[in-house]
């Protein structure tokens, strides 16, 4: 039996990966750097499925069906390199490598060019879901070129998850456009997850609501517009109880968020883009200022806080609360795909912003009941970059407004930070004004700089002499 596709990297994506695959009746063939891995995934995982197990790269690459088919699934970075470099000496011109890790668009964009030269075809897929995903249908965001896409669009279509509005998968766009894309939804990944934790910190803290009250409420909230993964994950975390100390497991967890890059990438790039993404940028800053727990825990006993007494009314907060997530997860989107957007044409990826958001409705970290209300804002009018530049986002932000006031208001009160939801409403908020105050940013930049302002009045650039020397 000869390999339909192969896989390399049996931890815990490309196992279930590769079961996905060969579920779908297909034949895998499969290779790991520590044979080990692979021996305890076939002894553990593999029943009556075809995967051939290949001990080193000649016999794995002898295995496939030509032209090759190859799914890199190993860590970000080197690794992927280093493997790639392996393989090269083995492959012929015509065969394919797919990156289905979480590699930064710009390594990719590299090795796209470098096996062009040697007649490699490449595709840099992003891949979400997680291990659930992986095993039972993930989203899948394959870039680079069509007619690489085309060689696996089959298994990718079959493997990938389903909604009514077809399979999570297409092809994204040129060049590094899958990686790029999954690096924003990444980002809008770590928005959506402060802002639930924002919202459940107040719940906690100022509601005085306890885990499982606190569950029952995303609960509810999950059965209405903010259906969602992160939403259904929220509720059921609240619910699970440790058994060893017979509490809700997440009050034992240490408050100190790690992260694997990816969102500090989105933020990196929309700087280096120009696009502003403040709620993805807080995001990433709210889980670096979490990771110093010892100097919080030092700080917070020198700067006590006095928690004032105002009266609550619990039943509007949680309304309020939960116009806030929408509100907030509404800009986390929006900014990210001003950022696709702005990246497409800055980079000819050639992305459809319509094919994203149905690509994220199902399988995908980020599926939610808005991507519907998003995309159908994006249908109307594909060339609109901003989300809030439409009468329907209009009212629905209207709606939102006073409560997101409130509750950042009410946090501010009882001196709880909220990073995101603060940061989505001033994104609104200065997204929204015509007259900032730049213009006294631009005098500044003049005075110390030199550096020229444009006038309301007058066409022209303008420098003054501020002071006599
Ligand atoms: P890891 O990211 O933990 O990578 C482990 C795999 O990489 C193992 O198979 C390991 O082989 C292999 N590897 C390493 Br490390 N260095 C190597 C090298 N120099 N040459 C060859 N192989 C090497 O695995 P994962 O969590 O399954 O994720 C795989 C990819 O998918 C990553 O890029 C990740 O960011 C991405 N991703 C992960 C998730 C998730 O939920 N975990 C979701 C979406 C995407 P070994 O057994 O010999 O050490």
């Amino acid at each position: 039996m000869k390999g339909d596709i192969g896989l390399v990297g049996l931890a815990v994506m490309g196992q279930n990966l590769a079961l996905n695959i060969a579920r779908k009746g297909y034949s895998v063939s499969v290779y790991n750097r520590t044979p080990k891995r692979t021996e305890e995934f076939l002894k553990e995982k593999v029943r009556d499925e075809k995967i051939i197990p290949c001990y080193d790269l000649k016999s794995f690459i002898d295995s496939l069906e030509k032209p090759r088919r190859i799914i890199l699934m190993v860590k970000a970075g080197n690794p992927v390199d280093e493997m790639i470099n392996d393989l090269l000496p083995y492959l012929d011109p015509g065969d394919l490598i797919i990156d289905g890790g979480n590699s930064h668009y710009q390594d990719t964009s590299r090795r796209i060019k470098e096996l062009k030269e040697k007649k490699i075809l490449y595709l840099g897929m992003g891949v979400s879901g997680g291990e659930f995903g992986a095993l039972y249908g993930p989203s899948l965001m394959p870039g680079g070129s069509e007619d690489a896409y085309k060689m696996v669009e089959e298994i990718l279509l079959k493997i990938s998850a389903k909604t009514e509005d077809g399979p999570c998968c297409t092809f994204v766009g040129r060049d590094s456009a899958g990686h790029f894309v999954k690096m924003v939804h990444n980002g809008i990944e770590y928005a959506y997850m402060q802002a639930i934790a924002e919202v459940y910190d107040i719940m906690r803290k100022i509601l005085n609501m306890d885990s499982k009250e606190i569950g029952d409420i995303f609960e509810n909230w999950n059965n209405g517009e903010l259906n969602s993964f992160l939403m259904e994950i929220s509720y059921k975390i609240m619910r699970y109880i440790d058994e060893e100390k017979g509490v809700p497991l997440v009050e034992l967890i240490l408050d100190k968020a790690e992260q694997k890059g990816t969102g500090k990438w989105t933020a990196q790039s929309a700087l280096d883009l120009g696009v502003p993404t403040p709620s993805l940028n807080l995001a990433v800053e709210a889980r670096t200022l979490s990771y110093f727990k010892d100097l919080r825990r030092d700080l917070s006993k020198k700067y006590e806080r006095r928690v004032p007494n105002i009266p609550l009314e619990k039943e509007k907060i949680l309304k309020d609360l939960e116009n806030s997530l929408l509100f907030s997860i509404f800009m986390a989107f929006s900014q990210g795909l001003w950022l696709i957007s702005s990246a497409s044409k800055a980079l000819d990826y050639g992305i459809n912003l319509s094919e994203v958001l149905r690509i994220w409705k199902g399988g995908c970290i980020i599926r939610a009941k808005i991507l519907n209300f998003l995309r159908e804002i994006i249908n109307k009018n594909p060339e609109n970059v901003n989300l809030l530049n439409d009468e329907k986002s209009l009212s629905f932000i209207n709606d939102k407004l006073d409560s997101i006031k409130n509750i950042t208001k009410i946090a501010r009160d009882f001196n709880l930070p909220t990073l995101v939801l603060n940061s989505s409403l001033d994104y609104f908020l200065s997204i929204t004004e015509e007259d900032l105050p730049a213009n006294l940013i631009q005098a500044q930049r003049d005075f110390f700089g030199a550096h020229t302002f444009e006038r309301k009045d007058k066409e022209g650039i303008f420098h003054v002499q501020w002071e006599k020397f």
